[in-house]
């Protein structure tokens, strides 16, 4: 495969032979995975958003917007019936919601709840956060911080993410794996991107060093400055999915749920992901980022899913299984120097007190 910038961006262009694409990632899967894949419980617990994305449902600016900040009690309860349900791990989400941001503890401390009620590793997408603040999270039990950064061109970022530092969204990725947690690095596409565009992220997206990454397309949001826009084709998805997984065959990559539901999943998996994420609890009154279908009626919950594993050969992976990825992750980072060992929250702040006064 010609993985040079003008090779990918021709294959996503053309999407030649897309199937043997396709078939080439799934096998770069089994090498790597077997017939096995991972599933993430997805709690929107925080709709409350001070940011103005302008491809996001959840923006300030909104009026539209069905706003909610979930108690710990409930929080607890969702995670619970997703562990119950079988995932291995529960993903925290939450908008730039300044309850959190500005009482990060409050943040510690239901991760803590969560963490002590299921056993399961947490991942957390709580926006942009100061050094210290993941030091804390992580400490509190947090494992993954997923932050995506989009897209790779920072003036199409600003574009994206506005009034928002595409420097410092970066940056808290490179915090976060110093403070011991892992990484999810992720893109957005057909929101006009150009397939060179999206070849450039998909050739920068390693440079977070993520250990999960993924790409979903953009679905137009009431109430956005971006509503009237076109829905992606899944279809630039699909082949980024692909080209991920030939390209960094032994990262997880999601075949989310939140774009399409599940009548989008079989075509995913079989571009060659290997994590289901946004398994939403049926009744729980929990939304997605950018779908809020399927939902009530538990069609995003693992029973529902489990003849479409079946039909693509595949099966869930052990919860030890998903346990042994993520700690080989953490030691990977350990000895390339990435991670500092033995940091508590306390003796980081002392070291940079001590770099200023
Ligand atoms: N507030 C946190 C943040 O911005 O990182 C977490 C919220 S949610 C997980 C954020 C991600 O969902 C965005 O980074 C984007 O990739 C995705 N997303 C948001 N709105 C979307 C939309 N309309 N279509 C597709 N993906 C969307
Ligand atoms: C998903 N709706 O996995 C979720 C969300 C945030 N860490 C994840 C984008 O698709
Ligand atoms: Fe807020 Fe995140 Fe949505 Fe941006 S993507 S508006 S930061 S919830």
């Amino acid at each position: 495969m010609d993985v040079s910038l003008a090779g990918i961006s021709s294959l996503l262009s053309t999407n030649l032979n897309k199937d043997e694409l396709f078939a080439k990632a799934r096998q770069a899967r089994f090498e790597h995975f077997g017939n096995e894949v991972f599933a993430y419980g997805f709690n929107y617990f925080s709709t409350y958003c001070s940011n103005h994305c302008s491809f996001c449902y959840y923006q300030s600016d909104n009026a539209h917007t069905i706003r909610y900040r979930n108690s710990t009690e409930q929080v607890v309860e969702d995670a619970r019936r997703l562990a119950d349900s079988g995932v291995h791990l529960i993903d925290l989400t939450m908008g730039e919601d300044p309850y959190y941001q500005q009482h990060i503890e409050r943040l510690a401390d239901l991760i803590q709840s969560v963490k002590s009620a299921t056993g399961l590793p947490v991942m957390i997408s709580p926006g942009v956060l100061e050094a210290w603040q993941l030091r804390l999270l992580k400490e509190a039990g947090a494992t993954w911080l997923a932050l995506y950064q989009e897209t790779f061109d920072k003036a199409a970022f600003e574009r994206l993410r506005i009034c928002q530092s595409f420097e410092a969204r970066l940056r808290v990725k490179e915090e976060a794996i110093k403070a011991g947690l892992l990484v999810e690095e992720g893109l957005l596409t057909g929101w006009g991107d150009s397939c060179e565009d999206a070849a450039a992220s998909i050739l920068a997206i390693n440079s977070t060093h993520p250990t999960q990454v993924r790409a979903m397309s953009f679905v137009p949001q009431p109430g956005t400055p971006l509503e009237s826009w076109p829905a992606a084709d899944s279809e630039r998805e699909l082949l980024i999915i692909a080209l991920l997984r030939l390209l960094y065959p032994h990262k997880l990559i999601p075949a989310s749920l939140d774009v399409e539901g599940p009548k989008g999943l079989e075509d995913r998996l079989n571009a060659g992901a290997n994590v289901i994420t946004s398994l939403i609890p049926p009744q729980s009154g929990l939304v997605g980022v950018a779908s809020r279908d399927d939902i009530k009626d538990g069609g995003r919950s693992l029973p529902q899913i489990q003849t479409i594993l079946d039909n693509a050969g595949l099966k869930l992976a052990s919860s030890a299984g998903y346990q042994a990825y993520i700690q080989a992750a953490l030691d990977e980072h350990v000895r390339f120097g990435r991670a500092d060992t033995e940091t508590s929250p306390t003796d980081f702040c002392a070291r940079e007190h001590a770099k200023v006064w």
